[in-house]
């Protein structure tokens, strides 16, 4: 009966020891990727592994739910089934110390694995974090294991069995403490290397454009408490892409090429040769295709960049309206992500462009420093490569990009949409006049009108902030003479080519949620 309690205790501490092998070989293969590679950390790499396997759907549900948080919620997730399978491992030592510390190393392979086929992974060497980490945390869960047995079971006063407790008590603190010292490091290290694209950010001083944006016009913004701002600020811009570990990259050594099907003349460009460049700078409103209806996936910034189609005559492509061989563009980017643009669009007058500032300042890390893609009028994923190192002229026949074999549209032009930002749902706003409002977005097209409706009530139209260019968002706003009750308060949109975006409410998966936004809010 009193024996009972001993093989708990043992369990207990055979699952610490797992937990703290688990731990150490961990810390060490994080240590081993700063020098390697930062993104070859197995953390890093089984996530973005994950990231690469979860479907459309799902990866839309945790945007949705988790928001920017979206990764860090992965990445607990990860470090959760890590200690559980560690503390597993642990008690299984117990009786198969050998079998356990093969699964340790196998544990250690498959983060090899991961590294290996991320889509950035250039070479072997992306595998040795993993390796080793799982080497050592095979020979400590091994050794450690085989101290913890040593150590008598009752206690019952063996010689030397206070002994064997002090040594499996010492090597199992040290080896906690090595793995924290090797974690510390590491992150030191990474660190260190941040530091270099921070400063080489920090030293960028941009050039003055050639073709300076219009004026906003006074009347772009409305002067309505809640209602989104016609700029959002750099730090409030949403940010959606698939990156564990935002690239950190240098304007030193950053290089853009250019090359496929249809260039005449491939262009290699610096930083300093796009910085040389005649610069346009423009207003253009960002919208993600996972934004739901209604929801915060949408930003208006001014750029400042190269346009794209200067670039691309340069190199010698043609769109295919005039005979040009390739139809997609694909970007790619430092972090191995792949974005398919047409090339139609690309060329045909709009201001697709190479960006390098955004609001008054070099692209935050989050937003693609040094450089990224804008396509006014295309949703992000189509258009707005971040951390972009590549363009590849090819044919949508010939390739599909990431998101695309993901069950995207290979098609994406942004939806016609309105959203209210005041009154927020569910809330309780006083009778008498109350300013409903929000912003109405179809870049490229433009808004013509934006129609409010309280319950069943008719259509009215709504006051429009003065429009900057097509490419922008547009604030409007309604004053609606509230009376008490519960009302359900309604909004859509008309562009300038007299589309009136379609009541039917469509899921975001394929090509971009449609349907109208509408509030609940009570009156008391
Ligand atoms: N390298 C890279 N670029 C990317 C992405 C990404 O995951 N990786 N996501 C795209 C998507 S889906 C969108 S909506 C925009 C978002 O840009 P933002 O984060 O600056 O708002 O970036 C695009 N560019
Ligand atoms: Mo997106």
């Amino acid at each position: 009966m009193s024996n009972n309690k001993p093989v708990l205790v043992r369990a207990l501490w055979a699952a610490l020891v797992g937990l703290v092998s688990g731990y150490a070989s961990l810390a060490v293969a994080e240590l081993v990727s700063a020098w390697v590679r930062p993104e070859a950390g197995p953390l890093t790499a089984v996530g973005g592994a994950a990231i690469d396997r979860t479907p459309a759907a799902v990866k839309d549900w945790a945007i949705r739910n988790f928001g920017t948080n979206d990764k860090l919620v992965l990445q607990a997730g990860i470090l959760v089934m890590i200690a559980l399978l560690a503390m597993g491992l642990g008690v299984l030592a117990l009786r198969w110390r050998r079998i356990a510390a093969a699964g340790v190393l196998l544990v250690g392979v498959v983060g090899a694995a991961a590294a290996l086929e991320r889509p950035d992974s250039e070479s072997f060497s992306d595998a040795v974090p993993s390796l080793i980490g799982g080497l050592i945390g095979a020979v400590l869960l091994y050794v450690l294991s085989g101290l913890l047995t040593a150590v008598p079971q009752n206690g019952d006063g063996v010689a030397g069995g206070a002994w064997n407790r002090r040594r499996f008590l010492v090597a199992t603190g040290a080896a906690a403490f090595g793995g924290t010292v090797a974690g510390g490091l590491g992150r030191a290290l990474n660190s260190s290397r941040a530091q270099d694209a921070v400063a080489s950010r920090a030293a960028v001083v941009l050039p003055r454009p050639a073709s300076p944006a219009l004026p906003v016009p006074r009347g772009a913004a409305l002067r309505v408490p809640d209602v989104s701002p016609f700029v959002t600020p750099n730090k409030d811009f949403y940010r959606v892409d698939t990156a564990l570990v935002v690239p950190k990259v240098a304007t030193e050594s950053w290089a853009l090429r250019i090359h496929g099907r249809g260039v005449r003349r491939e262009l290699r460009l610096s930083f300093d040769d796009l910085l040389g460049r005649k610069l346009i700078e423009r207003d253009i409103t960002l919208t993600c295709v996972s934004n739901e209806v209604g929801g915060p996936y949408v930003g208006n910034a001014r750029w400042l960049g190269v346009r794209l189609s200067d670039l691309l005559a340069e190199a010698g492509v043609r769109p295919p309206s005039l005979g040009g061989p390739a139809d997609q563009l694909v970007a790619r980017s430092v972090d191995g992500m792949t974005l398919g643009t047409p090339v139609e669009d690309v060329m045909d007058g709009r201001d697709a462009m190479l960006a390098v500032g955004m609001n008054g300042e070099p692209l935050p890390f989050e937003h693609g420093f040094p450089v990224r893609m804008l396509v006014p009028g295309l949703y992000g994923y189509v258009s707005a490569c971040k951390w972009i190192e590549d363009i590849e002229l090819t044919t949508f026949d010939a390739y599909d990009p990431y998101w695309v074999r993901r069950k995207w549209a290979r098609k994406a032009p942004i939806k016609t949409q309105a959203r209210i930002d005041t009154p927020k749902p569910f809330g309780r706003p006083k009778t008498g006049t109350v300013r409903v409002a929000g912003v109405a977005w179809a870049q490229h097209r433009g808004i013509d009108r934006v129609e409010i409706r309280v319950d069943d009530g008719p259509w009215q139209s709504a006051d429009l902030a003065t429009e900057a260019t097509r490419d922008t968002w547009r604030p409007w706003s309604y004053p609606w003479q509230a009376t008490p009750g519960t009302h359900t308060l309604t909004v859509r949109a008309t562009d300038r080519t007299g589309q009136t975006q379609t009541e039917r409410r469509t899921r975001t998966v394929p090509d971009g949620a449609s349907g109208w936004h509408s509030v609940v809010v009570t009156v008391p």
